[in-house]
């Protein structure tokens, strides 16, 4: 089994990053390290959903825990981080993630997700020379003391008709911005691994949800505007399929496959829980009206069909058996449970929402942030 002394972990400040830095240190993860959170706060990302980790000792500062604001296209800055903190593992989850954003903008999603993993990847390569085999399928490269682990999604795939699923051995037909970019970073990723030999694990995970998820995204976006008496805006007609995981479910599979999943290799995670949007949003509508008391039919009535997305992929579906069979994985959080947790995260955490739509968390790392 992998022991990691220094992760890297970029892009921790925003949703899944988070989750899984607070999933390290103060859940049943058993790592023992330190933590380097590279973020460069852009609008996804927020030290708050951190305060409580920075601060865990009292005194503003934690051992175990450091954060640097910065990009990861920063080559000199990622290869400081490197040296100073002798990094042994990173696990990669910086990217632009809205895929309704890369429509709009591609060209931050191409520069953070292809050429800052490229930057990342490179400065690996030469930090760690000598600390791998430079010898493509190297027998010891599963004991291997380094590794990079990069964060993916199932929809570098592309799109699934009504029945078949996404396996590892799928072809790639990434058919948005982002995903493309995202398929792009994949493969960069695979190529540094076959080529130079760095030790690498992938994995590709479908749709998450649960706290700290910025409210653009379909499940918090409903939550608030249900909340508000706001639209409930529907794409198309609502019958988009998507599979749906509780973060912490993905956060542990990361945590499995890089402790012991083999170098080189790449592991589908997912819900095995899909569920049109359409009916996604009456379930989310009958816990909401169950948590705030307002009529379910007074939510319903909030529904709205908006003009489609374009080129809005029509289904996801992942097959997640090789993780299952070969590393004993299993999702923990039944959807039922995870979509209340979630719910009421969002109804008593108002100020975590406003200050991430206002950017008004920006005063906060002003004022925690001032003597750095
Ligand atoms: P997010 O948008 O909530 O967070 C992204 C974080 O990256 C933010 O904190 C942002 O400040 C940071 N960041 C962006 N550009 C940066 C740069 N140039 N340098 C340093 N930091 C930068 O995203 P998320 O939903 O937490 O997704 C995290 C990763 O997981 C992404 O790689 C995404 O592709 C992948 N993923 C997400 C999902 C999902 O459902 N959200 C599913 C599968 C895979
Ligand atoms: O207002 C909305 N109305 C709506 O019908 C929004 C925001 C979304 N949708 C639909 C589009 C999708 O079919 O809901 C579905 C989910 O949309 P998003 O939350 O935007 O997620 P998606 O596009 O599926 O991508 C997500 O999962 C895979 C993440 O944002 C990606 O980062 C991840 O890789």
């Amino acid at each position: 089994m992998r022991t990691f002394k220094n992760l890297l972990v970029t892009g921790g400040a925003g949703f899944i990053g988070s989750n899984m830095i607070r999933y390290l240190l103060t859940g049943p993860s058993g790592f023992a390290g330190r933590i380097i959170n590279l973020d460069l706060l852009t609008y996804a990302g927020n030290p708050e959903s951190l305060a409580d980790i920075a601060e865990q000792y009292g005194k503003g500062t934690n051992p175990r825990y450091v954060f640097v604001q910065g990009d990861i296209c920063d080559r000199a800055l990622v290869e400081r981080i490197f040296k100073d903190y002798e990094i042994d593992g990173v696990i990669h989850f910086a990217a632009e993630s809205h895929v309704d954003r890369s429509i709009l903008g591609p060209e931050a999603f191409v520069r953070t997700n292809v050429m800052g993993t490229f930057a990342l990847l490179d400065v690996a390569r030469t930090a760690w020379a000598g600390r791998y085999s430079p010898h493509h399928g190297s027998a010891s490269a599963d004991n291997s003391p380094v590794l990079f682990h990069h964060i993916s999604t199932d929809e570098v795939y592309g799109s699934l008709g009504e029945t078949g699923y996404f396996t590892e051995t799928t072809p790639y037909d990434p058919r948005s911005p982002y995903s493309a970019s995202k398929a792009g970073s994949d493969h960069l990723v695979m190529a540094y691994c076959h080529t130079y030999g760095l030790p690498v694990t992938l994995t590709n995970c479908s749709n998450n949800y649960g706290p700290y998820q910025f409210p653009e995204k379909l499940i918090p976006l409903m939550i608030m505007n249900m909340n508000e008496g706001k639209p409930l805006p529907v794409y198309g007609d609502g019958k988009n399929i998507r599979d749906w995981l509780y973060v912490e479910d993905h956060n542990s599979a990361v945590w499995l496959v890089m402790q012991k999943g083999r170098v080189g290799e790449k592991y589908n995670i997912g819900g095995e829980n899909e569920w049109q949007n359409i009916e996604l949003l009456q379930e989310l509508i009958n816990i909401v009206a169950e948590e705030t008391g307002k009529p379910a039919d007074s939510l319903r009535a909030l529904i709205t069909y908006v003009k489609d997305r374009p080129g809005h992929d029509r289904r996801y579906a992942i097959d997640c058996t090789k993780l299952k069979t070969e590393l004993g994985w299993k999702q923990s959080v039944s959807f039922s449970e995870g979509l209340r947790r979630t719910v009421r995260w969002y109804l008593t955490n108002p100020t975590w929402v406003e200050h991430v739509r206002s950017g008004s968390y920006r005063d906060w790392i002003e004022k925690n942030y001032e003597k750095r």
